[in-house]
């Protein structure tokens, strides 16, 4: 018998549970440690998408919007995708990228009239080839084969980075389109945020694979894990694979480390399935009071920015909430309006009969 192949899987952490850099880096990566306007402005995104969200959760419970998934605990890995992507990619969104979302130009309004029900909300007046949130699990890994194809066909330098959750990987599609992206060479990344829980189910409970990562093998493609509570590692290892993509050097997987600190969506109570003291030890790791602490060290921020950049953010933030709550709700009957260029006679009569009884 003799070995075919080897296979590795790499783990990247940079800033540690201490706020500590590991040792030694890289010149690339010393580089974006002593980067002050980046690691600013990646906190800065961090600490916003963390207020937006809180409101957004006050919205819901007070009956003001539907369900909302918090993205509470993952903020640093959309916010590094977001960082590094270029304004020509497109962005592939699950529901809780909302980091990259706001870095890109989705503004909060926009969010919040989704999450109300509202799909005007998913026509992006900013970045207009991003694609919609994808509740489907795991529908938008064959939409960022066909973006990715185009990408390829057309000889355009750009890339399409699409989100998943952990349980997503277990699906058909996830692994199909790993697949396509291999065969085809495709310039996509698959990120992969692990945070730990599909819904009440572990990650342990979900696969039997040792990494996530590793799925990428099968496809034949690259994959690897980074710290998802490091911004720094995850705008490493994010530029690379994104980078690699680009220059038609192959497709990545890349597997986030995190932890849902929220509950899976306001229609949840992760108190019925999982433990207090898993839950504490999270937030030991969480990645805003990480970088926070490692920039106070740098004397790149204070305790009079931290509450100047949180009033900001109030007030951004309630700007857009109260732009979402002027807005005028669609008369019902648009529902039969954007499916079609040319409503079918059926639907037309059902359009008729549904406005003649008065909605
Ligand atoms: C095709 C499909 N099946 C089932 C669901 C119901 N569902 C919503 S979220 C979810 C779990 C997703 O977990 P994960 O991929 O880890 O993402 P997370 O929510 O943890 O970020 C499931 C099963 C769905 N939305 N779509
Ligand atoms: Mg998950």
């Amino acid at each position: 018998m003799s070995t075919v192949t080897n296979f590795e899987i790499s783990y990247t952490q940079i800033l540690n549970e201490e706020s500590e850099l590991c040792q030694p880096l890289p010149q690339s990566v010393s580089k974006l440690a002593e980067d002050a306007d980046t690691l600013i402005a990646m906190y800065k995104a961090m600490v916003l998408t963390r207020t937006f969200d809180k409101k957004a959760i006050a919205l819901q419970r007070t009956g003001k919007m539907g369900t909302y998934p918090s993205s509470l605990g993952q903020e640093a890995i959309s916010v590094a995708v977001g960082t590094v992507m270029k304004t020509d990619d497109v962005l592939v969104p699950y529901y809780r990228e909302y980091g990259a979302q706001f870095i890109r130009g989705v503004t909060m309004k926009e969010i919040l009239l989704y999450w109300g029900g509202d799909e005007r909300g998913m026509d992006y007046q900013g970045p207009k080839k991003d694609f919609p949130i994808s509740v489907p699990i795991a529908s938008q890994a064959s939409h960022a084969i066909g973006i990715s194809y185009a990408m390829k066909l057309r000889k355009q330098a750009r890339v399409a980075v699409a989100f998943f959750g952990d349980g997503s990987t277990s699906k058909g599609d996830f692994y199909e389109a790993l697949n396509a992206a291999g065969v085809w060479n495709l310039p996509v990344v698959f990120v992969v945020n692990n945070n730990q829980w599909a819904i009440s189910i572990s990650r342990e409970n979900q696969t039997n694979c040792e990494t996530i990562a590793q799925k990428a093998i099968a496809g034949g493609i690259h994959g690897e894990q980074v710290d998802g509570n490091d911004i720094i590692a995850l705008h490493q290892v994010m530029e690379n694979a994104i980078e690699r993509a680009r220059i038609g050097k192959g497709p990545s997987v890349v597997e986030a480390i995190s932890y849902r600190l929220c509950d899976h969506t306001t229609a949840d109570d992760a108190t019925r399935y999982r433990d207090e003291e898993e839950v504490k030890a999270a937030w030991e790791k969480e990645p805003v009071e990480r970088l926070r602490r490692y920039m106070e060290k740098q004397n790149l921020w204070d305790e009079v920015k931290e509450k100047t950049w949180l009033t900001e953010c109030s007030e951004k933030v309630e700007a857009q909430v109260n732009a979402y709550l002027e807005t005028q709700p669609q008369p019902p009957e648009t529902m039969f309006e954007f499916m079609f260029e040319d409503i079918p006679h059926d639907l037309a009569e059902q359009r008729e009969y549904f406005i003649s009884r008065g909605k």
